[in-house]
């Protein structure tokens, strides 16, 4: 009540709560607005929406930035890009969206990426159904309307039957509370959160900290313009070559002639993509001679992270495979970093193995170490102590700075769905039901919260495949799932504990027989302090997974209790199975 009376206080037209708008609710009995609430207008938040008007539903989605995009609205940092090839980093569900839109670049960078997101949203009309500069802070599921009833900060109130949350894997931006911030006298940014205007590094002292993938895309980029660059590193990570590459004529065409049986291809595949050949040998079957050339060619071809993966059979698995590829990446760095110490400090210990962090792929990275204005902090000898007026102090003296560039991740995974306060009428919250990890059946659902759905959410494979497959899966399955309740004349679903547990134990197993765990990385929460280690995506294979979503929506949902519940207005409308 307080929210939607501040709001509707405060609003100015154009801008008003949906409910103002609607003329609906503000009852305290909640009434149906849409079939289904979303959460989110990234490409998952855009492709559920497209899903509903496609079977009948209605629908309604908030999003906290100014637009759609998700991800490629956030991150406009300086050399951000795609590392799934373009072609299969796109939609499939319309042969004339595939048709019109043509990528200039093997892996797109960030403002075309954008701009495919814009051409999607203006070709589909999403935005229609979408409010945006809108942040949803809570969800409640109320048991006896089976009404979930979604809150934002500009006050509106919506409810619907069905959420679903298209809330991102990495869309939590995390920064390190370093003391002394507030001090500092030049501008500092989040990659992130980065802003809409240019940030300009010509003549400035520039300072990046963190070295995951995204600091491996910022860092050549900024060194090019910035007067000078400081690299502030805490863990070396292994970074391949990206090969970046215009588009070669017709090379698209090519591709969508075949682009139905890629899709039914891509769909058994482990990572949602192809364009490296599967490994067919183990690294015991050739001398160290023979694998170093084969190294070198694959080096040579560059490509996705997995190119360096898949040279051969159980790098995830097996220590003395993962080691024969680490080594030789180890050589690279040696190789191309010219200065002895600074290609040491670059260099992951033996103990990290390849692949257990995300494993990014790179332009010119190591080279970038040869520039003359570049320096290089270990963190791991000289950790930050804290931010001063003019730049950031470490163990071993102060490094004056004009713009800190904060690369430092994301409380990913489960950052964006526990930012919302998620509950329900009886008591169960999803802060709760995770507090000792983040339980969930499939990734899709938790115990005790109905109707309520994630699109990649943990425990599902998510980020470790092409996410947009991911994401088309997930929704396809939603979709059905409530076409399936809809057919029956039913309205509610959850997912069982038992069902949940089975889940969450096998996704352990999994991910526990391989090297995965094994690195202090966002994967296992470790980049940020106090978050339960868990290995959050599931690490069994695309296609396995997919598999097994089918195979429990043929055995009727198994795992998952359906039910009719509530006011008979409360049941989403028309769907087809
Ligand atoms: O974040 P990260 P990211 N003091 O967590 C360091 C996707 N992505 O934004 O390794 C000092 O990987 C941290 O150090 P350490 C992709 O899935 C995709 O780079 O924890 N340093 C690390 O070096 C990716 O994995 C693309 O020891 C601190 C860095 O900050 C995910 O987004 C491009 C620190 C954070 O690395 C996240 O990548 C970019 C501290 N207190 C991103 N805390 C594509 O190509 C953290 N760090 C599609």
């Amino acid at each position: 009540m307080g929210l939607a009376r501040d709001a509707a206080r405060g609003s100015k037209r154009g801008d008003r709560p949906m409910n103002e708008m609607t003329g609906r609710g503000g009852a305290a009995q909640r009434q149906r607005e849409v079939d289904v609430l979303v959460v989110g207008m990234g490409f998952a938040g855009m492709y559920v929406l497209h899903c509903l008007r496609q079977r009948g539903l209605t629908g309604r989605a908030f999003e906290a930035g100014s637009d759609v995009g998700g991800t490629w609205y956030w991150n406009r940092y300086p050399g951000c890009r795609v590392d799934v090839d373009s072609v299969q980093y796109s939609y499939n569900f319309s042969d004339m969206l595939t048709r019109d839109w043509q990528w200039t670049e093997r892996f797109a960078s960030q403002p075309e990426l954008l701009r495919y997101a814009n051409h999607v949203a203006d070709r589909f009309d999403l935005r229609r159904d979408a409010k945006f500069d809108t942040r949803v802070v809570s969800a409640e599921f109320d048991g006896g309307t089976n009404l979930w009833t979604l809150r934002t900060d500009k006050g509106d109130v919506a409810s619907a039957p069905y959420c679903v949350m298209a809330t991102g894997s990495l869309s939590t931006p995390y920064r390190p509370p370093f003391p002394g911030i507030e001090d500092f006298r030049g501008e500092w940014h989040h990659t992130g959160a980065w802003p809409h205007e240019e940030v300009r590094f010509g003549g400035k002292r520039v300072g990046v900290v963190g070295t995951g993938s995204t600091g491996i895309q910022a860092i050549p980029v900024i060194a090019a313009e910035a007067a000078h660059l400081t690299v502030f590193q805490r863990t070396p990570q292994y970074t391949t070559p990206a090969r970046n590459r215009p588009m070669a004529p017709g090379e698209q065409r090519a591709f969508n002639v075949r682009r139905a049986q890629w899709h039914d291809e891509v769909r058994d595949t482990f990572t949602a993509m192809t364009g490296f050949p599967a490994p067919t040998r183990t690294v015991r079957d050739d001398t160290p001679e023979e694998r170093r050339a084969y190294f070198e060619k694959r080096w040579e071809e560059g490509g996705m992270p997995q190119a360096m993966l898949t040279t051969y059979e159980n790098i995830n698995i097996d220590r003395e495979a993962n080691a024969a590829v680490a080594d030789f990446v180890r050589d690279k760095i040696r190789e191309i970093v010219k200065d002895p110490e600074v290609a040491e400090r670059l260099c992951p210990p033996e103990d990290l193995p390849i692949g257990s962090k995300r494993p990014p792929i790179d332009t010119d990275y190591y080279e970038t170490y040869n520039r003359d204005n570049v320096s290089l902090v270990d963190l791991g000898c000289t950790p930050i102590e804290r931010v001063t007026a003019g730049g950031i102090k470490t163990a071993d003296g102060e490094h004056g700075l004009d713009v800190i560039v904060f690369a430092t991740g994301f409380d990913a995974m489960t950052g964006s769905l526990l930012a919302i306060d998620i509950r329900t009428s009886d008591g169960a919250s999803l802060k709760d039901a995770w507090s000792d990890g983040p339980d969930t059946y499939l990734g899709l659902m938790v115990a005790g919260l109905p109707n309520l759905f994630m699109i990649n959410g943990p425990g599902s494979p998510s980020v470790k495949t092409n996410m947009i497959i991911a994401i088309e899966q997930h929704a396809d399955w939603i979709m059905d799932l409530i076409g399936h309740l809809a057919a029956r004349g039913l309205n509610r679903v959850e997912a069982t504990e038992r069902a949940q547990a089975a889940w969450v134990a096998h996704a352990c197993e999994v991910a526990d027989a391989t090297l995965m765990p094994v690195a202090d990385s966002w994967y296992v929460g470790a980049n940020v302090p106090g978050k339960k280690r868990v290995y959050m995506p599931y690490f069994g294979g695309f296609g396995r997974y997919r598999g097994i979503c089918d195979e429990i929506a043929a055995d009727g949902y198994r795992g998952f209790v359906l039910s009719r519940a509530g006011a008979a207005e409360a049941t989403a409308g028309v769907a087809a199975e």
